[in-house]
């Protein structure tokens, strides 16, 4: 029997949420293509036979410009000293700068298990991929495994290279588990996932969503989640033109909430201002982390 936890790690935006949702099957964390999707760390549980991995998805790694990006880098470092392996992705479409190849080399120097992985081969021009590869060739990591989480390509080599290097161990999650968070809080990352998607500039990097009511009745469960934002013209931008863009954030988390709990849904959103919020120690450690 094979249990450990597994670590993703790597900048914001190398595809760490798209890889552990296709490693479990189906969607549990939510991802986009701005940066800074993911803030906290999430457990994701794969039990398959003998061998169980808990992918620790983590905020991606960035340069600190307020409190929440240091909880934020906090997260993927406490991430990587808990876990038995860690991955580090990185994005393999782009050329590789010189600072995230040292990165990684200090990240290898730091833990025992280090595996790369080298994401979105599906987008990569075949001499941009090579020259990346060529510039790994310093370092040594357990494994240097090429991937896409789109086309699947490799996924499975990662999986079986993963439980390669896990610890002989008794599970660590009964086999029926898939997360350590509650759903309440995949209702609120579904509502923060549909402003990413529909809202532009800073104001999705300023948005947090809390569910403030969950009540479950017979045939329907009846959800209020706050959109909290920094600015009054933030705000105003989130409800948009006679409340248009809203409505659309509204539909669409309503219909993925739907999904995920398999019963009808009633949701209530509401758009609020709590100025500067992102550099309120208080309002991160009561709110964002709790
Ligand atoms: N073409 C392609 N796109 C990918 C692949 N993996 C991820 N993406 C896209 O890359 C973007 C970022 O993906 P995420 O999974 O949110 O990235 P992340 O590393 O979790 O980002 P943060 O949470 O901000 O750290 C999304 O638009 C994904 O659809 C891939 O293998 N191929
Ligand atoms: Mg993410």
């Amino acid at each position: 029997m094979k249990s450990g936890y597994v670590a993703i790690i790597g900048r914001t935006n190398a595809g760490k949420s798209t890889l552990i949702n296709k490693f479990l099957g189906f969607k549990l964390n939510i991802v986009s293509h701005k940066v800074q999707t993911t803030r906290v760390n999430v457990l994701g549980v794969l039990t398959e036979g003998e061998n169980q991995i808990v992918f620790i998805d983590t905020p991606g790694i960035h340069r600190a410009k307020n409190v929440l990006d240091k909880f934020m880098n906090k997260s993927f470092r406490s991430a990587s000293e808990g876990a038995d392996v860690v991955v580090y992705l990185i994005d393999g479409s782009k050329l590789f700068l010189d600072e995230e190849i040292n990165n990684i080399k200090n990240i290898i120097e730091k833990f025992e298990k280090v595996i790369i992985a080298v994401s979105k081969i599906d987008l990569a021009q075949k001499d941009v991929l090579a020259k990346n590869l060529v510039s790994l060739n310093e370092l040594s990591p357990l494994e240097i495994v090429p991937i896409s989480s789109k086309s699947g390509e490799n996924v499975n080599v990662l999986k079986q290279q993963i439980i390669k290097h896990l610890p002989e161990r008794e599970f660590i999650f009964s086999s029926d588990e898939i997360t350590d968070k509650p759903v309440k809080f995949f209702c609120a990352e579904i509502v923060r996932e549909k402003v990413l998607n529909f809202t532009n500039q800073e104001i999705p990097h300023g948005t947090f969503c809390e569910v403030v009511s969950f009540k479950e009745e017979k045939n329907i469960v009846k959800i209020s989640v706050d959109i909290i934002c920094e600015k009054d013209s933030h705000k105003a931008i989130i409800i948009g033109k006679g409340g248009e863009c809203l409505k659309r954030i509204g539909t669409s988390s309503r219909i993925e909430i739907e999904k995920m709990l398999e019963k009808k849904v009633m949701l209530n959103l509401f758009v609020k201002v709590e100025k500067d919020w992102r550099n309120k120690q208080n309002f991160i450690s009561a709110n964002v982390y709790n």
